[in-house]
């Protein structure tokens, strides 16, 4: 066994959550380097790291390097032929993030990690938010938990990406989970994760791909995910990201929810992600 020996130099953005990595080169990091950030992955939820030399085949090999890549995305195109692991968010192709969302999580196996590189950025605006979602869970007043804790949630991406499925070759999207994707079936998803990791719970709804809490009337479960989305998104749970050229981000999806502030007008904004393939979310019951 070899044990990981090195710090990372870490500035927390706040007492549990995110962190800009100081002085760690991604592109030439060692293994134990690796090791360290993902294991500051998980502890911190999401990372910074300033100044980064990685081109489009330095990100995927960064990707390899800390997990094991999905497609893309399961609908929507990859960069390129040679390049199918990275989804390019490009506001000229109407690529935004405007609403809270965790990501894929309207498939079985949401992706567990993202890593986001900045290509191209407006002169100003088009800063990207967190949300802690474990802190979040762990601020609710007991009886909200109670409540929350034993119920499941429908998650589905038609509304955001059934129309990017239509407009597909054939109507075939990528890959995922083994599987060509040509409907997006909706899923269920327990509404309280149990990080595998850590076995922290954390709120697992989201604006974006969450439809409706199961078995409970519309009003209730409408009531229900406005009250865990405005307590989710309050500032105290929340760490915003000013992007500089060079950034790269790094984000549990396990524990996290993000948005991307749509405030630079018509000025262009490019990001790549890759994604780290994830595991079936577990909820309270299953522990
Ligand atoms: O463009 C951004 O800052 C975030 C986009 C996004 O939601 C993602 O990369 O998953
Ligand atoms: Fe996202």
């Amino acid at each position: 066994m070899t044990a990981t020996t090195v710090e990372l130099r870490l500035d927390p953005l706040g007492p549990r959550f995110g962190a800009d990595v100081l002085g760690l080169d991604l592109a030439t990091a060692s293994d134990e380097e690796i090791v360290a950030v993902r294991a500051a992955l998980v502890e911190r939820k999401v990372l910074f790291f300033r100044n980064q030399a990685l081109d489009v085949d330095g990100q995927v090999r960064l990707g390899n390097r800390l997990g094991e890549l999905t497609a893309s995305h399961p609908v929507i195109g990859p960069l390129s032929e040679q390049h199918q692991e990275i989804y390019a968010i490009d506001s000229a192709d109407n690529g935004f993030a405007d609403v809270w969302h965790t990501d894929v999580t309207f498939v079985r196996r949401p992706p567990m990690g993202s890593i986001l590189r900045a290509v191209t950025l407006p002169p100003s605006g088009g800063d990207t938010s967190w949300a802690d979602s474990q802190l979040a869970y762990e601020s609710l007043h007991p009886g909200v938990q109670r409540l929350v804790d034993g119920l499941t949630a429908v998650h589905d991406g038609n509304r955001e990406f059934g129309y990017y499925l239509a407009q597909r070759r054939n109507g075939r999207g990528n890959e995922w989970d083994g599987e060509i994707v040509t409907r997006l079936d909706p899923v269920e998803h327990p509404v309280v994760r149990v990080h595998p990791e850590t076995g922290r719970k954390g709120i697992f709804v989201n604006p974006g791909f969450t439809s409706h809490v199961v078995g409970v009337s519309d009003a209730e479960s409408r009531a229900i995910l406005d009250l865990l989305y405005a307590h989710l998104t309050k500032p105290e749970h929340v760490v915003r990201h000013r992007w500089q050229p060079g950034d790269v981000a790094m984000w549990d999806n396990r524990s996290t929810s993000h948005y991307a502030n749509r405030d630079y007008g018509d000025t262009r904004r490019v990001m790549h992600r890759i994604t780290l393939r994830g595991d079936v979310p577990d909820g309270p019951a299953a522990i």
